[in-house]
């Protein structure tokens, strides 16, 4: 009879975060129990990461007009803009396009409306997968909302004259808010919280302290 030494070999796999670091508030609400991350990881992800920044060059039709910009005069291209043409000849602007660190994918989209800044979207580790789209309020300019993703959780940003007021956060992702979080004057004031995740919020919690271990893992700490 013989005997098979199996060895094992344990391979580390090491994440090498580019993006930004998310706030301890919310690094704590991505900590999911293992039982929900079985569920989530396979088929869903944040929704900015299903925008392919490329692909706005890819669907390009004749009645747009594309003009390329070396930037840096190293023989590529690396600012698109993209105009879309109107009936009297005129040519209005629809979307910049950076590629940052050329490598001949596009990170950054400006998109613009009425001659405004209306949205913009980036890929900020240039992994080709977006993190943030902001969107911006035509009329004043300020930022309305911004929507990001912090591994596999879904967070909305909402802001009233430039002040964060209140942050939904979708820790399983599926595309619903199930956490939410009121602010004033950059603190939190109320806390939200959908336990069962089936729509309902069932728990209110006032303002946290910073200080504040919580064992529960999904009570956000403190304001950003
Ligand atoms: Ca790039
Ligand atoms: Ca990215």
């Amino acid at each position: 009879m013989q005997f098979l030494v199996g060895l094992i070999t344990l391979t580390l796999s090491v994440t090498v975060l580019g993006a930004p670091v998310p706030t301890a508030s919310e690094k704590k609400v991505t900590e999911k129990k293992d039982s929900e991350k079985k569920d989530t990881e396979k088929d869903k992800k944040p929704l900015v990461q299903n925008i392919k920044l490329d692909d706005y060059l890819k669907n390009i039709g004749p009645e747009n007009i594309l003009e390329k910009i070396d930037s840096a005069g190293k023989g590529s291209p690396d600012i698109f803009v993209l105009f879309i043409k109107n009936e009297n000849g005129t040519k209005q602007l629809l979307m910049q396009l950076f590629d940052i660190n050329r490598d001949k994918k596009v990170d950054l989209v400006k998109h613009w409306e009425k001659g405004k800044m209306s949205k913009t979207e980036m890929d900020l580790d240039y992994d080709a997968i977006v993190d943030v789209v902001s969107e911006y309020d035509l009329l004043s300019g300020e930022i309305k909302r911004k929507i990001q993703a912090d591994g596999d959780t879904n967070i909305w940003k909402h802001y009233f004259k430039n002040e964060l007021r209140k942050k939904e956060v979708d820790r399983n992702s599926d595309g619903k808010p199930d956490l939410w979080v009121y602010y004033r004057a950059g603190k939190v004031i109320r806390t939200e919280i959908d336990e069962k995740f089936d729509g309902r919020v069932t728990r209110v919690e006032g303002a946290l302290s910073p200080n504040k271990t919580q064992k529960d893992s999904t009570s956000p700490a403190s304001a950003e």
